[in-house]
């Protein structure tokens, strides 16, 4: 019996000892198993005289009972622990914001789409072309002369291959749809242009959106609405419109349409030059010799076109004084805009 109590002793000095549940597993062998302390007691029970057996065969199980019972307690204890240091370790905090922002659309092609869309809207196709333009394209077909001071190299980037430059505006589009396809066309060119230009104002590249209407009946009076339309929602009110007297080598007649300066609402600021009016457009009715110049005939066929800068729109709309803030990149600045 002195054996039996030393036993108990010692099993409880092990499980005390015990970390985890390996450890634990370990010690359940060595009392419980096939070779374990109970076995080897239970195997000296024939040694003993007959009277005694019974008495120490209670005691043997009332002692493995015990073992039994405390490494079960034990064991629930250990996984609750195991599974408590788990799910601390997996802990994600999901109130926490997250550590990269999300990207956003630059200004540009925030306004640009929105211009586009709006004459989408209108039932305008989209058509495009390439940066690196014919040079009859670009000047030759919209009834620019060779002697024009556009042509010159202060003005146009010419590229190393003879009779090619890259376009100055996006008109070329207009007349690579004109030689492709028949009227009645409706289409806006949007994308990239490349003047020898750089202050404050104005960029060696920047974007604009082009639009051409040919058919049998379009006049002046319809480019006026479709323009006046644009304006108004593109700017989101009804702002006043005017159409001033122009030039442009490739319309007949011309004009220069300015809105009601958005910065002061007309009361004069350094924006609209105290004039209270800014210039946000070119158009007029295409020139006869642009129509024929690419198969289409000035007899039956006439048609409006026109052309703004998406740079100038975006810092009107956004209220942006320096064109460069477009091309630096800087994320404070390009991530303001939605
Ligand atoms: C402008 C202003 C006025 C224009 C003309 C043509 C074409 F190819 F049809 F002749 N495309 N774009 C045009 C007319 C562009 O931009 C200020």
């Amino acid at each position: 019996m002195r054996e039996l109590s030393r036993i108990r002793e010692e099993f409880l000095k092990e499980l005390s000892r015990v970390r985890d549940l390996k450890e634990l597993r370990e010690l359940r062998s060595r009392y419980l198993g096939p070779k374990g302390v109970i076995k080897e007691l239970l195997k000296r029970i024939k040694e003993l005289p007959k009277e005694e057996r019974p008495a120490f065969g209670q005691l043997v199980n009332e002692l493995k009972e015990f073992v039994e019972e405390n490494l079960k307690k034990r064991e629930e204890e250990l996984s609750r622990e195991e599974l408590e240091r788990k799910l601390r370790s997996e802990w994600v905090e999901l109130t926490v914001p997250p550590g990269r922002s999300l990207g956003a659309l630059h200004p540009v092609t925030i306004v640009l789409n929105r211009i586009v869309d709006i004459f989408k809207s209108m039932g305008f196709e989209v058509e495009e072309g390439p940066e690196v333009e014919r040079e009859d394209y670009n000047f030759d077909m919209l009834n620019i002369p060779p002697e024009h001071p556009a042509r010159d190299m202060q003005d146009t980037f010419y590229v190393n291959k003879e009779g090619y430059l890259l376009r100055t505006h996006t008109s070329p589009v207009q007349i690579r749809t004109m030689l492709k396809k028949k009227p009645p066309i409706q289409m806006v060119a949007p994308g990239k242009v490349y003047r020898r230009d750089d202050d404050p104002t104005h960029s060696p590249m920047f974007h604009q959106v082009e639009g051409l209407v040919v058919n049998e009946w379009a006049n002046f009076r319809h480019m006026k609405h479709v323009l006046e339309s644009f304006l108004r929602t593109f700017f989101g009110k009804d702002l006043p419109v005017r159409f001033r007297a122009s030039y442009f080598p490739f319309t007949e007649p011309s004009a220069e349409v300015d809105i009601g300066c958005v910065i002061c609402e007309q009361r004069g600021c350094r924006v609209c030059k105290g004039t209270g009016w800014l210039e946000v457009l070119g158009c007029g009715m295409v020139h006869p010799k642009v129509l024929e110049n690419c198969g289409i005939d000035p007899e039956i066929y006439q048609g409006f076109a026109f052309g703004m800068g998406v740079e100038r729109l975006a810092m009107l709309l956004f209220g942006i004084d320096n064109i460069k803030l477009f091309y630096e990149n800087d994320l404070r600045f390009i991530k303001q805009f939605v």
